[in-house]
């Protein structure tokens, strides 16, 4: 029974058109069919779910354009935007657990780190942070042998504004690859994966200081929209800059995310592991009587619901750890395929 709500802030990182919002969308979208209604629900208050409503529906709209032909999809989000789900269970008013995304604007984010207008607020979501997801442009990392990596997913500049994170403590860090539905089909995982621990090598070393949790996972949040070309363009001044286009693998396409539930699961399991931990943190001494009272046991049974129902249905080959194997916060939400039905506590 939840006295207080514990809440669990991640932070979106990635540049323009990358797939932050995309990404969101289909978490949300999703959670609604994962969860068992008599364990429990999650639910979104009315700005969160007309956002994500709104661009679940420019999404599908994408494939009602004739032919193999594309539709525009979702606008760049201009502002940063915070966006709450609270997992809640039923007879209680209040939520156990508040995710709390901070889905950061691609385009406040230039070459040298973040818009100097947004430094302060940045720096206090990233002080929050107990996640962070940076999201990488597949086409940028393969296309061209990387030509684009640098200026399209800025590894660098990344590394640089989260720094002073990694660098204090114990970070949380998941690379979610998006706009990779080409290479999935072309088996390429293993070069992606290659290619994102080159690229972000720095900061994968960074994480490794503090022990910290490093991830990787491939998604297809479109699932039949693939890359069908990235053209080398050049502006007036000769500075060179990409053009994507992008097909329907066929004319009757339909959105068809997969390995979504790869972020999901690794996102839910840390969340409601730190809502439990805080909770048992707060009553030391007493958590034997939490025990004989079974204050945790909506949590927990809803956090191996979670855990079996999310293995079911992602690709092993999707997800790649990077966290030293010491961690045991890595270790517990890095098992995506093993069928855990029994308590991890
Ligand atoms: N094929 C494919 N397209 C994607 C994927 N993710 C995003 N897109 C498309 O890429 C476009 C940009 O995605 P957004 O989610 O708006 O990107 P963003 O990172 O939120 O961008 P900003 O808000 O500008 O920072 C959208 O029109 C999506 O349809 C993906 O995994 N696969
Ligand atoms: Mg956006």
């Amino acid at each position: 029974m939840p006295t207080k709500t514990t809440d669990f802030h991640v932070l979106m990182l990635g540049k323009r058109g990358t797939g932050k919002t995309t990404m969101l969308a289909v978490l949300w979208d999703q959670l609604e069919n994962l969860m068992n209604t008599r364990l429990g629900y999650f639910e979104s208050p009315f700005s969160t779910s007309k956002f994500f409503g709104e661009a679940l529906e420019k999404l599908r709209t994408m494939f009602l354009t004739p032919g193999t032909s594309v539709g525009l999809g979702i606008e760049g989000t201009d502002e940063s935007k915070e966006l709450e789900i609270a997992l809640k269970t039923h007879g209680h008013e209040k939520p156990h657990l508040r995710l709390r995304f901070w889905d950061y604007s691609g385009g406040l984010l230039n070459t040298t780190g973040v818009e100097r207008s947004d430094e302060a607020l940045f720096q206090r979501k990233l002080d929050l942070a107990q996640m962070i997801f940076i999201i990488v442009d597949a086409p940028a990392l393969m296309e061209h042998n990387g030509l684009f990596n640098s200026s399209r997913n800025s590894p660098e500049t990344i590394r640089k504004i989260i720094r002073n994170k990694t660098l204090k403590g114990a970070t949380n860090v998941l690379f979610v690859v998006t706009r990779a539905e080409k290479y999935i089909r072309d088996n390429q995982r293993e070069e992606i994966y290659k290619r994102v621990e080159d690229s972000y090598k720095k900061l994968i070393n960074d994480l490794a200081i503090n022990n910290s949790v490093g991830n990787i996972c491939i998604v297809e949040t479109l699932g039949s929209i693939v890359l069908d070309e990235l053209l080398i363009k050049k502006t007036e001044e000769g500075e060179m800059y990409p053009q994507y286009s992008f097909k329907k693998i066929s004319e009757n396409a339909t959105h068809s995310p997969r390995d979504t539930t790869i972020p999901l699961k690794l996102l839910l399991d840390t969340a409601i592991e730190t809502s439990y931990s805080t909770r048992r943190k707060e009553s030391e001494g007493f958590n034997w009587l939490r025990d004989i009272l079974e204050r945790d046991k909506e949590l927990i049974d809803i956090l191996n619901h979670l855990r079996t129902i999310t293995t079911k249905d992602s690709s092993v080959s999707s997800f790649r750890a990077l966290a030293p194997a010491n961690n045991t916060q890595s270790q517990s939400t890095t098992n995506i395929n093993s069928n855990s039905n029994s308590s991890f506590y």
